[in-house]
């Protein structure tokens, strides 16, 4: 049925078993569907004028319709407790810790993705709203000692594959929506708020950040790209990061453009 529904390709961990979900509960509402349907074409034609002069008030009486209702009550609830509440459960309980997990800041705005690493301290920089200018989205204070050595990209995430990634998730303006379709994750990125989310991202491609939340005029451009590689690959994109962030290998101003 997988491949009936159309779902983008699974690329991380947790993807198996949100699909295996989505599948359930689709056979349901095929059964229900269709159930429903022969149910409601028997009743026209079994309760018809012609048949039934005078309407009977009463009611059904049979135990089949009791019955059935049972049965799909039960079905949900095994839904529920078995699948979707594990599956959550994990998602907000299963954190990996900061010391195996890449770790991350993304912060939504109108309309982009704003990235933050802390680099190779582990530690991110002051942020500061006073400081937000074009060229400095994030607000971060470069004097600040941890801060030295933060990469920050706008609308490009770059995470390597197999290894947990902890996404600390918050918004500059309006709720914005945080979705890895992917990954099979969404979370909405609040205003004053830093919501973590986690995945394991288990295939190397290029995938799309879509914000989910209707977040204004722009929201249809505001895409971002989530780039996973192999571990070797990540480490040499954050070497490249952290070497232009050293102010020797700035290419030096000639005399001429400098004035
Ligand atoms: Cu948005």
């Amino acid at each position: 049925m997988l491949n009936y529904l159309g779902l983008p390709v699974p690329a991380s961990t947790h993807a198996g078993e949100i699909d295996e979900m989505i599948v359930l509960v689709h056979w349901l509402m095929v059964i229900l569907f269709v159930g429903w349907g022969l149910f409601f074409v028997y009743v026209l034609f079994r309760f018809r004028k012609g048949a039934n002069p005078k309407a009977s008030y009463a009611g059904a009486k049979g135990k089949i319709s009791k019955g059935l209702e049972v049965a799909i009550a039960v079905i949900e609830i095994v839904l529920l407790v078995f699948y979707a509440i594990p599956a959550w459960a994990k998602r907000v309980k299963a954190f990996p810790t900061e010391n195996e997990a890449v770790v991350v800041r993304v912060v939504g705005e109108q309309f982009a993705w704003n990235v933050h690493y802390p680099g190779p301290d582990g530690k991110f920089g002051r942020t500061d709203t006073a400081l937000v200018a074009p060229d400095n989205p994030l607000g971060l204070d470069r004097r600040d000692a941890d801060a030295k050595d933060d990469v920050t990209t706008i609308n490009q995430l770059y995470l390597p594959v197999d290894r947990p990634v902890l996404v600390h998730l918050s918004s500059k303006d309006v709720i914005h929506s945080f979705g890895l379709y992917e990954m099979r994750v969404k979370q909405d990125a609040v205003p004053g708020l830093s919501i973590p989310v986690w995945f394991i991202p288990n295939r190397i491609g290029e995938y799309e950040i879509a914000c989910s939340q209707l977040c204004g005029l722009g929201h249809f451009r505001m895409r971002g790209f989530v780039t996973i590689q192999s571990a070797a690959e990540y480490q040499k994109w954050m070497a490249d990061q952290l070497k232009e962030l050293q102010p020797a290998a700035r290419p030096a101003v000639t005399p001429a453009t400098a004035r």
